[in-house]
């Protein structure tokens, strides 16, 4: 019989770009909740991904990587969101990619140790590791001198060290009843999961610079009955870009269409008519109040 008490408590998820947050958050929760892909910067929002568990329940908080470049407004804010990550936290998990590990991770574990938080280092992507006699000493190399609330190696990809992981994270938040219903997934709204999901689909299809020219804006979210209607319009900063989007005869638009509607309906768990416009504005990405109007508001 389980007799510990029941845990609740924030989690932040901070990491560099690319090394697997997302997808440690929707394996964790169980959902795509926060959007994946193998570009960096695919994450803009923070996010609150609930992971309900018998033993208690992580509210992880799912942030844009940190970044070094602080050009454009986009970065600007996403770096904001990441730091604002912090507020009101329990514990973090510093993600990593087996093998890796620079100054900035460095720089991350200082920032959390210094705002007192338990910190577990997740050694993720170790399925990428062929061999195996290197996890060892390279876990003993990056623990030294560092004080970890755990150190756990994990894919988050083949979902493999995750209940070990989640019951380190258990210890380290408060003995409380659950926060959230044991059937919400995440604080976003399902109008913001569709955008994301288009965005998702852009990141992956699009190639080069071009995902970071766009963004996606839900003008319509109507359940009509078990459909849910949905309308989105992609903004492009330029028309060779809406070219590019729309591709040849519209087959590229069909495509992101297509995908996205698959994973709105498994994510609502309803039939789902999508529409989807491209429309240009110019600098938007450089535009904190474009930016804003688009919900890119921490
Ligand atoms: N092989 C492998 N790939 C992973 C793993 N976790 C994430 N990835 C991939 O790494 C890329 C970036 O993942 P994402 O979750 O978006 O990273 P984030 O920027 O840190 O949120 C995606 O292509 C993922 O499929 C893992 O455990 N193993
Ligand atoms: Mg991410």
């Amino acid at each position: 019989m389980n007799t510990a008490p029941h845990r609740a408590g924030h989690v932040a998820v901070i990491g560099r770009p690319n090394v697997g947050k997302s997808t440690l958050v929707n394996a964790l929760v169980g959902a795509k909740v926060s959007i994946v892909s193998p570009r960096p910067q695919t994450t803009r929002h923070r996010l609150l991904g609930i992971a309900t568990f018998p033993e208690g329940q992580l509210l992880l908080v799912d942030t844009p990587g940190i970044h070094r470049e602080q050009k454009r407004a986009m970065n600007r804010l996403m770096n904001r969101a990441a730091r604002g990550a912090l507020e009101g936290v329990d514990a973090a998990l510093l993600v990593v990619r087996a093998g890796q590990w620079d100054d900035e991770d460095t720089l991350a574990y200082d920032a959390l140790r210094d705002a007192g938080l338990p910190v577990v280092l997740v050694v993720n992507q170790v399925d990428r590791i062929t061999d195996k006699t290197k996890l060892l000493p390279y876990l003993a190399k990056v623990s030294e001198g560092r004080e970890f609330a755990g150190v756990h190696p994990i894919s988050a990809l083949k979902r493999s060290g995750l209940e070990a992981l989640v019951k380190t994270v258990l210890t380290h938040v408060p003995e409380q009843p659950a926060l959230y219903g044991e059937d919400e997934i995440t604080d976003k709204s399902q109008r913001f999961l569709a955008g994301e999901l288009v965005r998702e689909q852009l990141m992956r299809q699009l190639g080069e610079e071009l995902p970071y020219a766009t963004t996606v804006e839900i003008e319509r979210f109507v359940e009509d009955g078990n459909l849910l209607r949905i309308g989105a319009v992609i903004w492009v900063e330029r028309d060779g870009q809406k070219l590019i989007v729309i591709g040849k005869g519209g087959e590229r638009l069909r495509e992101i269409g297509m995908k996205s509607r698959l994973q709105m309906e498994r994510l609502f768990g309803s039939k789902v008519f999508l529409e989807t416009w491209v429309r240009v504005r110019e600098g938007w990405s450089d535009d904190e109040a474009a930016l804003r109007a688009f919900g890119y508001n921490d």
